[in-house]
């Protein structure tokens, strides 16, 4: 990916995520913003976002990070937000197993709080180890946590999976977390 487009990209986690206010941009309930109003907020913002670019940074995001609607006139994030909108995903069973990448140094806080969504809507899981420990690094040296989900499932927790396969849960409890120093040989199975 190039700069300009890792950029646009960048600014438009924000705007879509987290601050719309802060171009004037309006999302409506379930996230979704008028591509127009994207492009000329952005400019009044003094961004410059074309059609094509929107286009290209959704097409080649690494994690698809961002969704058009049916018709091309809007988009939203497929996941990540602190602002107050309902993706309005449908609840869906996850596999047995799915993994949380931290740091290690909140390993401590994890095991007595359990995971804690903070500022954003859900706590994020992946179906892949790898993925948690690219996750992990970004806060410090990265550890994967493995989550119990299909038990947290069987006793009604509810599990969301977003458009670009991010699983979603609002809170995971300490007894459904596996821990390093006692599951030293990761997941035992991955069902799915
Ligand atoms: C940790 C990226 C202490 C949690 C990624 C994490 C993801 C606790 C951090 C998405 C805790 C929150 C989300 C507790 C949780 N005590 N620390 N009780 N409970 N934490 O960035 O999961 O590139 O909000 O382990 O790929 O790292 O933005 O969440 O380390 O999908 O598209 O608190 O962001 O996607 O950090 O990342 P974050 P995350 P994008």
């Amino acid at each position: 990916m190039n700069g300009t487009i890792v950029r646009a990209s960048k600014f438009m986690s924000l705007v879509l995520r987290h601050r719309p206010d802060k171009i004037g941009l309006s999302l409506d309930a379930n996230g979704w913003a008028r591509i127009d109003d994207l492009i000329r907020c952005s400019e009044l913002a003094d961004i410059s976002l074309s059609r094509d670019l929107i286009h290209e940074v959704v097409a080649t995001n690494d994690k698809k990070r961002f969704v058009l609607s049916d018709d091309g006139q809007r988009i939203r994030a497929a996941q990540g937000h602190s602002v107050t909108v309902d993706l309005d995903l449908p609840r869906q069973e996850p596999p047995t197993y799915l993994f949380h990448g931290t740091a290690t140094r909140f390993v401590a806080s994890i095991r007595e709080k359990g995971l804690l969504h903070g500022n954003r809507h859900h706590v994020h899981l992946s179906s892949e180890e790898e993925t948690g420990i690219t996750v992990g690094q970004r806060h410090g040296t990265p550890v994967v946590l493995v989550i119990r989900a299909g038990a947290m499932w069987e006793n009604g927790i509810a599990f969301f999976r977003s458009e670009n396969g991010v699983w979603l849960t609002e809170y995971v409890a300490p007894e459904y977390i596996q821990f390093p120093d006692n599951n030293p040989t990761r997941a035992p199975i991955r069902s799915e």
